[in-house]
């Protein structure tokens, strides 16, 4: 598989996990234009190459910063409709992170702020540095979130901390964060790759269209009325017994065998 290389960003395909590192570490990550549009074309070739590319897993360069934020060099002489063109190229990478067939878990391995702690909350599952440190501190700069904080948090911690969070634009640690829902799982700072690719190894073990509906369904359904919701998860679970991996899952159980799954 050829992939593309970038100014911005590293996307690395190894053994079926693809790794996209936001690369600008002298500026904590910061997330310029340029790296919000590089990061919706990696996306769309992780897209494309969905038969080889199983877990998507993003990550910031260097030991301090998973990603600081929007880039405030660039944003400081914005007038309004620049400012919202730019939060609509966020918008647009932020939204195929969220749309992406593969589990996408960010590895947050250090300062997670602002537009960075919106780009974590876009991935499905976030494993935390025990040195990272979170926050949404735009009001600290006179402006609200607008890469989705206002909205994905909220969704994560609730309505409570998430006004309290932002309010504030003060950080919070790991502990922290695993505590309010923020983080999945905490780690070493030395382990935490390690701990991205057990769970990464983990899920390719498994169904991969099941992963992917069940992610789906999670996503699609969670803002409707319960029954609509349970009719939603019905239909899915019904197509999951159209597929291959249905028949091999179930078939290896009964044999006593590890399953050979094929995503078909
Ligand atoms: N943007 C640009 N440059 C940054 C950013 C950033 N967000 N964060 C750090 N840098 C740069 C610093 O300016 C510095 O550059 P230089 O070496 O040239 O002086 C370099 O990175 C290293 O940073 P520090 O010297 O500050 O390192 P420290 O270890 O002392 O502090 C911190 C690290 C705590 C991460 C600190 O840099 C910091 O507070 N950064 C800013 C955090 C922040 O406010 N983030 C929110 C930004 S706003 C946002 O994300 C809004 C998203 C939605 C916008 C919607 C617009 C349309």
């Amino acid at each position: 598989m050829k992939i593309n290389t970038y100014d911005n960003i590293l996307l690395d395909i190894n053994e079926g996990i693809a790794t996209l590192t936001i690369n600008r570490p002298k500026s904590m990550n910061a997330l310029n234009t340029a790296t919000l549009t590089e990061i919706g074309e990696a996306l769309d070739e992780i897209k494309a190459n969905a038969d080889d590319i199983k877990v998507v897993v993003i990550t910031g360069a260097g030991e301090k910063a998973f990603v600081a934020g929007a880039d405030i060099s660039e944003m400081r002489d914005m007038n309004s409709l620049q400012a919202a063109e730019l939060s609509k190229v966020a918008h647009n990478s932020f939204g195929k992170i969220e749309n992406l067939p593969q589990l996408t878990i960010a590895a947050v391995n250090g300062y997670c702020l602002g537009g960075g702690l919106e780009l974590a909350s876009s991935c499905d599952v976030r494993v935390v540095s025990e040195k990272a440190k979170f926050g949404q501190p735009e009001v600290t700069l006179g402006i609200v979130p607008g890469f989705g904080g206002t909205q994905r948090l909220t969704r994560l911690v609730g309505r409570g901390k998430a006004k309290e969070m932002i309010a504030m634009g003060t950080m919070i640690d790991a502990k922290e964060a695993y505590r309010v829902g923020i983080a999945e799982e905490i780690a070493a700072p030395e382990a935490l790759m390690d701990k991205v690719m057990e769970i990464a190894h983990q899920v390719m073990k498994n169904g991969l269209i099941a992963v992917s509906m069940a992610k789906y369904v999670i996503d699609r359904a969670a803002d409707l009325p319960l029954d609509t919701a349970i009719d939603f998860e019905t239909q899915m679970w019904a197509q999951t017994f159209a597929t291959e991996d249905q028949t091999e899952g179930m078939t290896a159980f009964l044999e006593k065998r590890h399953a050979k799954f094929t995503s078909k």
